[in-house]
């Protein structure tokens, strides 16, 4: 008899796992407490997949003989409580394709510099000519691209929400960006299970596989002991010569990941697409991980010269009037806009705030009273930044909207400054995701 798929939610992940799902054989239940997006619900009509919306039926997914839960589903609610109190197995879609395929796998993880570090690093390995496909928290779902392509190599970002329902699926290449507190809300405000969660990158490594991590994010560092597999380990850092591994000197980053066989590799970051020290984390991330698979260092300094930043991180909108605008939507974090406002040169305008995740803003203090002149608030509620900014900027106002962000920014900006979005928040509470925030923000500055 066909085993039972329940998958929970139905968007990217949903959809990708059922289409997979239905290839190997599962009789596929696919289930949405909400109104599931049109170009999902076209896409389980025309694979003839059986979904339901607006409901969660307990009749239909307590029978499950495996449950695939999308990422965006919190472990408390009512409908995950009753399938383990029965124990049935629930899984990521991370897992569920991984057992599909004998692709190797390069996984990306961390709390900032994710994207950036997953995008490079695909870059270097298409232009190197592999037959590579990119996916997990960004794009296209893991599981679409097992049901429905074949490449030889994955380069998946992953997010603490997969890693959590990831048991026995592999990295052979496992990458730890950093770690500073995220997702708090996820992890009953508890930063140890955020940082088990994302240790489980390397969960399975083994002698083949290999593990590249930070050596300046102290979180990460002070946690190291929870790195229980085996693999070879490879460290990058600005401020101490680590070997093997990756680090960097006056803007040159120096790669070598076998010390005793040979000549390292040194690019210089002043020739390099991306700027700024965050940045060159990500090189110096994604350059170790290249020079594992034995890369030329020509095709790695073809990409990190020719790489086009992402949309929404740090992207230049162009000047108006003398004024800079640069949407950097993607800072969810505390710690990505530590790098944002870090990185700019000019006096700043601020836009920030959002849905909270249990931030703390002391780190940003220093940064805001040397840099920031203003900041324009667009959250809901925005207590938290207006207790921890009051008494270091000029003026601190309320926007209603991004629209009325962006002007206002604009009347308060003096030729020279800069309008910087990096919203140190999710922005679940005024948008659909932040690429709709990031857009918004784009369209009003075109409009001044
Ligand atoms: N839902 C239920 N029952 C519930 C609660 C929600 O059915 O009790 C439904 C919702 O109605 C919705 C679906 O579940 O239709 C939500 O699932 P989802 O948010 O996981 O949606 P996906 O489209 O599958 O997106 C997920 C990731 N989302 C999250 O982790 C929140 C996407 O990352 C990812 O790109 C996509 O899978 C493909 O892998 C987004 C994200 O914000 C970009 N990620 C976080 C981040 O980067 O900080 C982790």
């Amino acid at each position: 008899m066909k085993q039972r798929l329940v998958i929970l939610g139905a968007g990217e992940t949903g959809t990708g796992t059922a289409i997979l799902g239905l290839k190997k054989g599962y009789d596929v239940f696919l289930s949405d407490k909400e109104t599931i997006k049109e170009q999902y619900i076209n896409e389980l009509n025309e694979y003839n997949v059986i979904y339901e919306q607006n409901k969660h039926t307990e009749e239909l997914i307590l029978n499950a003989d495996l449950v695939v839960k999308s990422p965006g589903i919190p472990d408390h609610v009512a409908i995950i409580t009753k399938l383990k109190q029965k124990n049935i197995p629930i899984i990521s879609e991370i897992e569920f394709a991984g057992k599909y395929t004998q692709a190797y796998t390069i996984c990306i993880t961390g709390t900032d510099g994710k994207t950036t570090t997953t995008s490079l690093l695909y870059d270097i390995l298409k232009r190197a000519g592999l037959n590579v496909g990119l996916g997990g928290n960004i794009g296209k779902s893991f599981a679409r691209q097992v049901a429905l392509n074949i490449f030889d190599y994955y380069v998946l970002e992953i997010s603490s929400f997969q890693l959590d329902g990831m048991f026995d699926f592999r990295a052979n290449i496992a990458i730890l960006t950093n770690i500073t507190p995220d997702h708090l809300d996820r992890y009953d405000y508890d930063i140890n299970k955020y940082i088990a969660s994302k240790f489980r990158i390397t969960q399975n490594q083994t002698e083949d596989d290999h593990f590249i991590y930070s050596q300046d994010s102290e979180l990460l560092i002070n946690n190291i002991h929870l790195n229980k597999g085996k693999a070879k380990k490879y460290n990058f850092s600005c401020f101490e010569k680590t070997l093997p591994g990756a680090f960097q000197v006056e803007k040159i980053i120096h790669i070598n990941t076998q010390p005793n066989k040979k000549q390292e590799n040194m690019y210089d970051q002043n020739d390099m697409s991306l700027k700024g020290r965050h940045n060159a984390y990500n090189a110096m991330a994604a350059g170790i991980a290249a020079d594992v698979l034995d890369i030329s260092k020509a095709v790695v300094r073809e990409s990190f010269t020719d790489f086009q930043s992402i949309e929404h991180r740090l992207e230049s909108v162009g000047k108006v009037g003398g004024v800079e605008f640069i949407n950097d939507s993607k800072a969810t974090t505390v710690n990505a806009a530590w790098f944002a406002l870090e990185s700019q040169e000019n006096p700043i305008i601020w836009i920030a705030g959002g849905q909270d995740k249990g931030n703390d803003y002391t780190k940003l203090k220093s940064l805001v009273k040397d840099k920031v002149r203003f900041i324009i608030c667009i959250g809901n509620d925005n207590r938290k930044i207006h207790e921890a900014f009051s008494n270091d900027v000029e003026m601190m106002i309320n926007a209603t909207s991004m629209q009325e962000a962006v002007q206002v920014s604009f009347q308060l900006a003096q030729k020279g400054d800069t309008v910087l979005l990096s919203p140190a928040c999710a922005s679940f509470d005024r948008f659909a995701d932040y690429q709709e925030r990031g857009r918004m923000f784009k369209k009003y500055v075109k409009n001044l």
